[in-house]
């Protein structure tokens, strides 16, 4: 019953498996043979990633955890108590139990794509904080999408960790900030990013020694043969995993491991033995890049924590 309830809340709209075989297909035919890393995420691919953050190669999850624990206190006293906290991506809402207790926001508003693992994660966050006002959003919060009005009174608080940022396009994140700028004015936004560091760090975190981050990469191709009724081999596929230095960032592919033909919905496409479907992009900044953007999206820069090791940065930002 609880669940239901949780359901019934649900407003936006859940990706179409349309939307997905359509963009497979662009990537499959055509040059630069890319696709959405949104792709990623249906329930297998969520509790996938969750063990990502688990591992012990791949520090961003732990290392803002830790930030996030320890300047809460500081936190709240720049974002202010009472808000109306939005969050973008939410995915197992574990983050955020960070701020709660100094926040103590009216309203929670997680909002993700994985309309399952999003239900289960605010049923269990209900039952921790009977008095959290919790009302889950399914959908893809890149594209324009309608938010229930703000409360009365509360200024609205954005909550954007885990450097997501770095998966969008430089032109996307612009666009996506300029919209939570609009979104969140007179309040402001909580944002987590990755920062540029040794090139071997970041290989291992995006290479790990169990396969998780592989078998991630390769659940594109499972849910395409989930949800599309395709049959891609998955053995004649591997994961790469390498730090573009010009680019800043980490991409990931799918490489094609012999000459192949594959098919979506009765469309072929050849991969030549080394052909690359890129599936990700995970940009890595500095304080000072990530202020600059924040600056040409409308916000004001407030004040930003990183660890000892500069390993990871969390941002506020005053929209
Ligand atoms: C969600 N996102 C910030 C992760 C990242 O590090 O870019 C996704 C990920 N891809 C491989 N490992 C984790």
């Amino acid at each position: 019953a609880r669940i239901l309830e949780a359901e019934q809340q649900l407003s936006g709209q859940a990706l179409e498996g349309s939307e997905f075989q359509r963009d497979l297909q662009r990537a499959l035919a055509a040059p630069p043979h890319a696709i959405s890393p949104k792709y990623f995420y249906d329930t297998e691919g969520s509790r996938l990633f969750d063990r990502i953050c688990e591992l012990p190669e791949y520090y961003p999850t732990r290392t803002e955890r830790a930030l996030l624990a320890e300047h809460a206190g500081a936190i709240a006293a720049v974002a202010g108590t009472g808000a109306d906290l939005v969050e973008f991506g939410a995915g197992s809402c574990s983050k955020v139990r960070l701020l709660l207790p100094a926040l103590q926001p009216r309203r929670y508003l997680p909002i993700d794509i994985s309309t399952e693992h999003l239900v289960d994660a605010a049923v269990g966050l209900r039952r921790e904080h009977p008095g959290l006002h919790v009302q889950p959003v399914a959908g893809d919060y890149t594209a324009a999408l309608r938010l229930p009005d703000p409360l009365p009174g509360a200024r609205r608080v954005g909550f954007f960790p885990g450097s997501t940022i770095g998966n969008f396009t430089p032109e996307e994140a612009l666009q996506f900030l300029r919209g939570a700028a609009r979104l969140l004015r007179g309040g402001g936004l909580l944002l987590g990013a990755d920062l540029v560091k040794d090139p071997n760090v970041l290989h291992a975190a995006y290479n790990d020694a169990q396969g998780v981050t592989a078998a991630f990469n390769l659940n594109l191709l499972a849910r395409a043969n989930r949800e599309l009724g395709t049959a891609f081999d998955l053995d004649r596929f591997w994961h790469s995993a390498f730090y573009n230095a010009a680019q800043q960032r980490i991409e990931m592919h799918l490489v094609s491991r012999c000459r192949q033909q594959v098919a979506v919905d009765g469309h072929s496409y050849v991969l030549e033995a080394g052909q690359a479907l890129h599936t990700e992009n995970s940009y890595k900044f500095s304080i000072e890049g990530l202020r600059r953007l924040a600056v040409q999206a409308g916000f004001r820069p407030g004040p930003a924590w990183t660890d000892p090791g500069n390993l990871f940065s969390v941002h506020w930002l005053h929209a």
